[in-house]
């Protein structure tokens, strides 16, 4: 940790303001503050990460390479002060200059370079290979426009440009000489008996680097971004002919690549330019990979022992071809002998299981983006068929497709699920005949950093926490048991209260200012944050709603537990039946926020643009976290694993993670609900399910025909008919049969919370017993069973 005095910070502050900035205290703006502040911030991380760097040239140490489409990092500077041990320094120096820390932390963009779940934990996972010093570089791509920006329009999701890079992004260093040509298309020639790929279109891949510190900065890594930019910066000659348009096209169209995420994490579209994206982030990062392993000065047979490559998900799976064509066409290797080092370097997590996600290509489509990959792949396929037989079905190609996961599991030595179900899943029901064959499945259970999700998202209760065990659970969270004697005692307990009291106060406050809605801090917060999907069944959520909705109105005296219901969640752009649901619940927030009979018995809110750093606001003051998708079809959820640290207990499936949230948890302090994963495949069986649970359920019955009836879209009655159309006869997700136990789960909920003593112990075991949620443990398994080495600290 850094041992920078206040005077000492404050000195670098005004240096960087004055320097870098060019301002003049009296004129500085809150952006100037917080780029200095950053500035003088990101000074104090290069110490740590040069350290680090040479630390791991010295020792000849393995590295690992994580390639992710995504990394949904957030903002950096509060996080950054506090692994450097320097938060409580830089609120009194900013304090001492005039400045409110909290609002400059809140001026910096979001960095929204992910969809949802994968991209949060390829954030995490960076900051917990930094903290556990395991030497690693994070790949991905510098999108100029990350997740789209969320608005509401009379309740209807609007999309707008997300534009984080508009302001000088200050943690990041431009490496123009780390730069690589990427290309596409063309056509493969013989020449001497080899093939030989003659592209028709290239771009170049240039690198911007941010350091990643870790846990009070004992060792930092290094994030690299790839930006595109045209290998050709002008053509010259139509701007001589005087068509200046047509002359910066190279630019234009090399920029696209980097330009934008792709929103849509629910199904997937052959779209060329997404393989192209996936391959321009891919061969980057493999060509930056071999070059500083021939620096090293080894052989290249020696690949395996210095690198290990993980794959998240198939978005990099192009990473096995491309590192056979490296070895092969440009440095002379044979293809067994290639097949070998590239097996033995990749490692391939999976992070979902719906069909209409997994990523198949036409070959067509992909002979003509990479024709010498769609040579490789068949040469792996064949190679593949004629060593282990399998079966006619099972394959690479297979109906004019290349499936990615097929290719992603036979070039890597491990393939990992996220959770212990899931795992289980991809062996049974993913890939039971590749596995058959040749073994290779692993399960790493998700994790999320407490450093970000505990220790500064929740500082009342992240500072009980250091009062009562001690300094030192950010990097040792079993140590979080030992909170677990201190339940039992009424002091504790009413501290523990306190603080989830005061990040309630705060959100109501916020809730207030931001959605127009005041909630009353007394309630119960039950809160859903999470992409809009139909297995995650936010509608089962709002159907329970308005059922309460229903009943309060029935029985308007009966001693209701007051509760605000919090949703937060994107849907993607072209996905109706998730827009819909979000329309339903900003309708139903309106009906009941502004009915008098209700009150505060029940609230709805849904504020707009969820994303990390409202989760950071959300998730400390929730009592009640909705992990409710229907079994089978949650890989692992991390969300559910942030609610637990903060002191929320779950309602949930036996989903995902949650099995083993309850596991640690105990029965008792989780309201466990629903159809298990087997059970959900054989009510499917019955093409009646939704029919007979809704005919078996009066609550249900009336629930559907209030929003039949236009209830909540008085003016347009019929705006829901589809929707209710659905849950009668297109209930795949099976919101229906789970309802009635939901309700009664729900209920449950209510008495338990009603009983101060009991939910207070309730809270408080969650948060001492989510230890094994630390992205740290996750990381060291990875180091374990799949990429081979130790730490380096
Ligand atoms: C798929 C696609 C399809 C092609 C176009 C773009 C795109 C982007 C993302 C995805 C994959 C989404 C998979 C995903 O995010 N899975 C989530 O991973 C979390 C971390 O392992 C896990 O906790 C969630 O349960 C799982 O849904």
């Amino acid at each position: 940790m850094t041992d920078l005095t206040a005077a000492d910070l404050k000195a670098d502050i005004l240096r960087h303001l004055t320097f870098t900035l060019g301002k003049d205290a009296p004129h500085a703006s809150l952006y100037d503050w917080r780029m200095a502040l950053s500035f003088a911030i990101r000074d104090r991380i290069v110490d740590p990460w040069f350290a680090s760097t040479r630390k791991t040239w010295e020792s000849g140490h393995k590295r690992v390479y994580y390639l992710s489409m995504e990394f949904l990092i957030g903002r950096l500077l509060e996080d950054a002060t506090i692994n450097l041990g320097l938060r409580d320094k830089a609120e009194q120096v900013m304090a001492e200059l005039g400045q409110d820390f909290r609002a400059i932390v809140e001026d910096e963009p979001d960095a929204a370079l992910g969809n949802g779940g994968l991209g949060r934990l390829a954030a995490c996972f960076m900051e917990s290979m930094a903290t556990v010093g395991c030497p690693a570089y994070g790949y991905g791509i510098r999108y100029e426009h990350g997740l789209f920006r969320q608005g509401f329009d009379q309740g209807r999701q609007i999309e707008m440009p997300e534009d984080w890079l508009t302001q000088r992004h200050p943690w990041e260093f431009e490496r123009p000489e780390a730069a690589y040509t990427i290309a596409f298309k063309g056509h493969v020639e013989k020449r001497d008996g080899r093939d030989v790929w003659v592209p028709g279109e290239t771009v170049l891949a240039e690198a911007f680097d941010t350091p990643v510190v870790g846990w009070e900065g004992r060792w930092a890594n290094t994030l690299r971004l790839w930006g595109a930019k045209p290998t050709r910066l002008f053509d010259l000659d139509r701007f001589n002919r005087g068509d200046y348009a047509a002359a910066a096209e190279p630019e234009t169209l090399a920029r696209t690549l980097s330009r934008v995420l792709y929103p849509d994490d629910t199904t997937y579209q052959g779209k060329e330019l997404r393989l192209k994206q996936e391959y321009f982030l891919t061969s980057a990062a493999l060509q930056d990979i071999l070059r500083r392993f021939k620096a090293g000065g080894h052989a290249l047979r020696d690949l395996p022992d210095h690198v290990a490559i993980q794959m998240n998900d198939t978005h990099p799976a192009i990473a096995g071809p491309e590192l056979i064509r490296l070895l092969v066409d440009e440095n002379g290797m044979e293809f067994a002998e290639a097949m070998e080092i590239a097996r033995a370097c990749l490692g391939y997590t999976n992070h979902t299981l719906l069909p209409e996600a997994l990523e198949r290509w036409a070959t067509f489509t992909f002979g003509n983006v990479l024709p010498r990959h769609m040579q490789i792949i068949e040469k792996i396929d064949a190679w593949h068929r004629e060593t282990y037989h399998p079966p006619h079905w099972v394959g690479i190609v297979k109906h004019h497709e290349v499936r990615m996961g097929e290719l992603a599991f036979i070039m890597a030595h491990k393939v990992n699920g996220v959770s212990a179900l899931h795992s289980d899943l991809v062996k049974k029901n993913l890939f039971p005949e590749l596995e058959g064959l040749h073994p290779r499945i692993v399960n790493e259970t998700n994790g999320v950093t407490p450093r970000r999700w505990l220790k500064m998202c929740n500082r009342p209760l992240s500072g009980l926490i250091t009062d009562t065990i001690g300094a030192g659970w950010e990097a040792d969270l079993d140590r979080l048991k030992e909170l677990e004697p201190h339940v039992k005692k009424k002091t504790f307990l009413k501290a523990f209260d306190g603080a989830k009291r005061a990040n309630k106060v705060a959100l109501a406050g916020w809730i207030a200012d931001h959605c127009g809605v005041t909630v009353s801090p007394d309630a119960l917060f039950d809160v859903q944050v999470k992409r809009i999907h139909e297995y995650k069944r936010q509608l089962l959520n709002i159907l329970e709603t308005i059922a309460r909705y229903h009943a309060i109105k029935a029985d308007p005296q009966k001693d209701w537990v007051p509760r605000v219901k919090i949703f937060g969640g994107k849907a993607a752009p072209g996905y109706v039946v998730a827009k819909e649901i979000i329309h339903l619940i900003n309708d139903v927030a309106t009906v009941v926020n502004s009915d008098p009979e209700v009150g505060d018995r029940l609230k709805v809110v849904y504020p707009p643009n969820y994303n990390v750093s409202l989760a950071e606001r959300l998730i400390p003051a929730a009592d009640l976290s909705e992990q409710i998708s229907t079994a089978g079809k949650e890989a692992s959820g991390t969300g559910n694993m942030k609610f637990m640290m903060n002191g929320a207990p779950t309602i949930g499936t036996l989903d995902g993670a949650n099995v083993e949230i309850l596991q640690e948890v105990g029965a008792e302090n989780f309201f466990l609900f629903g159809l298990t994963a087997e059970q959900v495949i054989e009510r499917r069986k019955n093409p009646d399910h939704a029919r007979d649970a809704i005919l078996a359920s009066q609550p249900l019955q009336d629930v559907l025909q209030m929003i039949a009836e236009g209830a909540f879209s008085p003016g347009e009655p019929g705006r829901y008919h589809q929707l209710v159309h659905r849950v009668w006869h297109h209930d795949y997700f099976l919101v229906a049969a789970d309802f009635d136990a939901y309700l009664a789960a729900q209920a449950e909920v209510d008495i338990a919370y009603a009983d101060r003593a009991r939910w207070l112990k309730m809270a408080a075991l969650n948060t001492a017993r989510s230890g094994f949620f630390s992205s740290d443990r996750t990381i060291r398994g990875y180091m374990a069973d799949i990429w081979g080495l130790e730490s380096a600290l």
